[in-house]
């Protein structure tokens, strides 16, 4: 019955959608509200990280759209469509804009993400992503940050089990505690809570006394202290 309700959406909308259509801006990708666009209807994307998916690999996209409750969207770029989304507020709109994908980088959902697999100590880590315009990722939700992190991995044929990220040796995350011992910072000064289920159990438990640096432990996918000056591959963000 679902399907059967987005079917005849998605063929409502196609039929019966009658806009003009705006020049879309090149800025940092955000939330925006819906607006006529022309666009073009991405059938297999049923979820938002496929139609961040879908934009990210489509050349000229700038925008992607997504209905949740019908899973509904759409994206501009690639061959003009006359395909236009109404002013329709149960969109959530983004714009791309300035994220680097052809740097390397990812857009997927609310993110801009680059795996760098050249392993580096977590300063030096750090100042690639500074210069990137980004910082070291910020694993704040497991329900968020944890998808985007799946997709970039298969984006970099590191296709992972289960939904885990699967990566033995772990990923260089923008927060330590090299400012007061025990108390975690991600790198925007927000703390990183140590007793919500974001640290694989039993950390961070500063081993050896020489634990200051946050890492995404692979096979948990959960966050681990480490030493700093261990050799790590990493992620950076770039915020939108
Ligand atoms: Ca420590
Ligand atoms: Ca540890």
């Amino acid at each position: 019955m679902i399907e059967l309700h987005r079917s005849l959406y998605m063929a409502a909308a196609l039929l019966l959608t009658v806009c003009s259509c705006e020049v879309i801006e090149t800025t940092r990708w955000n939330l925006l509200p819906s607006n006529n666009l022309e666009m073009t209807l991405i059938p297999d994307a049923t979820s938002l990280t496929s139609c961040g998916l879908s934009c990210s690999q489509r050349d000229g996209c700038g925008r992607f759209c997504f209905k949740a409750n019908f899973r509904v969207c759409y994206v501009t770029g690639g061959v003009p469509s006359s395909t236009c989304i109404p002013s329709d507020t149960s969109y959530t709109c983004y714009k791309t804009g300035n994220c680097p994908v052809d740097e390397g980088y990812l857009l997927t959902d609310a993110h801009c993400i680059k795996l760098y697999q050249t392993p580096l100590d977590y300063t030096s880590a750090r100042d690639v992503c500074t210069s990137d315009g980004g910082h070291l990722y910020h694993f704040k939700s497991v329900a968020l940050d944890l998808p985007p992190l799946v997709a970039l991995m298969d984006h970099n044929a590191l296709t992972s089990p289960s939904d885990t990220i699967y990566f033995y040796t772990g990923l260089w995350m923008g927060g330590d505690d090299l400012t007061t011992e025990g108390t975690y910072i991600w790198s925007d000064g927000t703390l990183v809570p140590t007793t919500t289920g974001l640290f694989s159990p039993g950390e961070p438990n500063n081993f050896f006394g020489v634990e200051d640096c946050i890492e995404l432990y692979g096979p948990t996918s959960r966050l681990n202290d480490n030493h700093c000056l261990a050799q790590k591959m990493y992620i950076c963000q770039i915020d939108m």
